[in-house]
């Protein structure tokens, strides 16, 4: 008995050896194998750049997307060290590159970008690399190594003279690990362009050989021009507030700037990194800002015995706050919330100097500020009126299911789901091809409310908005409770057209800025319905898009029938159900913190009051919206 345990226990038992288990395992080093992990190779690579840069060596870094979806980043640091190490004999370069991990070990840097997604290590792109190559220019000379899928292909070596100092390092990601291995212009350029935003004065250069385009990113005012970036679209009340201040390992920058609106945006990040999830730098800002406001609003009566609350202090408020610190704690689904508790005593202090200054140094900016968060604090008094009286008469409770909801027979919401429908036909559609087992229906007339135009008293009149709340079961702003969801997948089915893409984004935007929980808790997505119908020898495919409908007459070839749909309203019941609402073969995206975020930022631009931010946007867009109709 022991002895055939041993024997099976030693047969089984794989030693993983170098960077073998980042080929075994990639998801667990970078996320997943999909697009994102496919752009995470970019920033990991970048994010080594952006260390030299904050040590002070290096001004310049350049990104390029080669004709074959290879990448190179290059900057102008003072290059990877090429000695030998004593212990290992190896230049370590090949080291860096070959070792988990074993970046850090050369030196201790001080605000390192590692945390919860970064800081595997460029270890881990070469290991997920078809093809890597390192170039090293240090004391005059070009050094230079090739390594396959992180082995290494031959040993280090001069291969020129070298003006100056850096690296750069160029890689192929393996198409036999990665679902896709196209990589996309606007998710580097999103990326790229919030890291020299939260690095002021570093010049990031993108640039793409499929077809010629680049684009230099460089901000000297740093995340304060971050934030009159998100204001954009709108009108805006104060010119942007900027503080910086250090205190032992802890090192902060806040900007902000009010405008007109009725939502607010407050957008964290840590080494870098995006805190979605929030956490203790967050807490420490916002209990500051509104001690802050607070105490100006007593000072010059301006309050009326009211107090200035969290929300009231959020309405109309674009904010980063970007901390740096030595140790960051990541907590949270994610992995992208802060823990560290000691954070948050610190931001609030050095935030409350800061502002306190500005504030009284300020008077007239800090008046008009204040009118607005007052005007928030009555318009929050009238809305919970209003909200009292909608609810005593029953108009969000369960009671008073609205009439066009096609409800479900399942109660546990772990298996049951609701698509919100664009439009009453299409509506009709999913309610004959649903399995009404699960699956409830619920069609939308026409576009829902902006809800960014709109405070919450307006928006509560708003019927389409009346029956989603309804549906949905978890109320809203104050009353929203996760525990009374009625439906675990809350999937929006729209049109795969500029017009469907309008109003998920709408539904969206409405998710994220009053039911954020939703989004954090994974309960939103997008449904992905067909463009074509693709029949060859009987056999029927649903495409997407026309580049995958492309690919796929390549494979099978030019004969087969093809039926495109206009809408979803061309689609029989049948139809949609296999293509679209069968969780068997259905394809659906999942909506992260990350994508609301993104269909917020470019919601403000396209639906907010100014018209040349919007043209601007088009214009550089102009290929990805061609038909758009705004
Ligand atoms: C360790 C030590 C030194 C530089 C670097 C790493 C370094 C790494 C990367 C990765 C991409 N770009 C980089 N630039 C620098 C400093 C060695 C010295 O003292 O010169």
């Amino acid at each position: 008995m022991e002895q055939t345990k041993t024997e099976y226990k030693a047969e089984s038992i794989q030693v993983l050896e170098g960077l073998e288990p980042i080929r075994v395992r990639p998801s667990m080093f970078i996320g997943d194998t999909g697009e994102r992990g496919l752009h995470h190779l970019v920033h990991e690579a970048v994010d080594n750049s952006i260390d030299e840069a904050l040590a002070g060596f290096c001004k310049n870094i350049k990104v390029t997307i080669h004709n074959d979806n290879s990448i190179s980043v290059e900057d102008d640091g003072r290059g990877i060290p090429v000695d030998i190490h004593p212990k290992f004999k190896k230049p370590a370069v090949e080291l860096v590159l070959t070792v988990l991990h074993s970046g850090g070990k050369f030196e201790k840097k001080t605000y390192q970008v590692s945390g919860g997604l970064h800081g595997v290590g460029i270890s881990c792109v070469n290991a997920l690399s078809k093809k890597f190559n390192v170039n090293v220019k240090r004391d005059g000379k070009v050094y230079s190594q090739d390594f396959i899928m992180g082995k290494k292909l031959n040993e280090l070596s001069i291969i020129g003279e070298a003006n100056g100092t850096g690296t750069k390092v160029t890689f192929l990601p393996d198409d036999q690990i990665f679902e896709t291995v196209e990589y996309r212009y606007d998710l580097l350029y999103q990326r790229l362009r919030e890291l020299a935003f939260l690095n002021k004065g570093i010049r990031i250069e993108l640039k793409d050989e499929r077809e010629n385009k680049e684009d230099v990113l460089q901000y000297e005012g740093g995340i304060k021009e971050f934030v009159e970036h998100l204001n954009k679209g709108k009108k805006v009340i104060n010119d942007a507030i900027y503080f910086e201040k250090k205190k032992n390992d802890l090192m902060i920058e806040g900007a902000f700037q009010y405008n007109e609106g009725y939502t607010g945006s407050l957008l964290s990040f840590v080494n870098s990194i995006n805190t979605f999830e929030g956490g203790t730098h967050e807490q420490g800002f916002r209990t500051a800002l509104t001690r802050v406001v607070n105490s100006y609003g007593i000072k010059y009566n301006m309050l009326d015995h009211m107090k200035l609350t969290g929300d009231d202090v959020k309405e109309g408020l674009t904010a980063i706050i970007s901390v740096k610190i030595s140790n960051p704690q990541f907590e949270g689904q994610t992995k992208t919330k802060l823990g560290n508790s000691e954070v948050k005593g610190i931001v609030d202090s050095l935030t409350n100097d800061a502002l306190g200054t500005f504030f009284e140094e300020n008077p007239a900016v800090g008046k008009k500020i204040l009118f607005k968060i007052v005007s928030a604090a009555r318009a929050r008094e009238a809305a919970r009126k209003a909200r009292e009286l909608t609810r005593r008469k029953g108009l969000l409770d369960k009671y008073s299911l609205p009439g066009k909801l096609a409800d479900c027979q399942e109660k546990d919401i772990t298996k049951s789901e609701i698509f919100i429908v664009e439009g009453d036909s299409a509506g009709g559609t999913a309610i004959s091809g649903r399995d009404r087992k699960f699956q409830a229906i619920l069609p939308l007339k026409g576009k829902i409310l902006n809800v960014e135009k709109s405070r919450l008293t307006k928006i509560l009149i708003n019927n389409e908005i009346k029956t989603l709340i309804t549906a949905i079961g978890v109320g809203i702003a104050e009353e929203f409770d996760i525990k009374n969801l009625r439906y675990g997948k809350i999937i929006i089915l729209t049109d795969a057209d500029v017009d469907g893409n309008h109003i998920s984004t709408l539904l969206l935007t409405f998710f994220y800025r009053y039911m954020l929980d939703l989004i954090k808790n994974g309960n939103i997505y997008v449904a992905q319905p067909p463009l074509y119908r693709v029949i060859k020898n009987k056999k029927v495919i649903y495409v997407r898009d026309d580049k995958k409908l492309q690919e796929l007459l390549k494979e099978i070839g030019e004969d087969a029938v093809i039926q495109r749909f206009k809408g979803l309203g061309e689609m029989n019941s049948d139809q949609l159900w296999e293509s679209t609402m069968n969780p068997e073969t259905r394809i659906m995206k999942k909506i992260t913190l990350e994508d609301a975020a993104i269909a917020d930022e470019t919601f403000s631009i396209l639906m907010g009051d100014q018209v040349e931010p919007r043209r601007e946007f088009i214009q550089n867009h102009a290929k990805e919206v061609k038909n758009l109709d705004v």
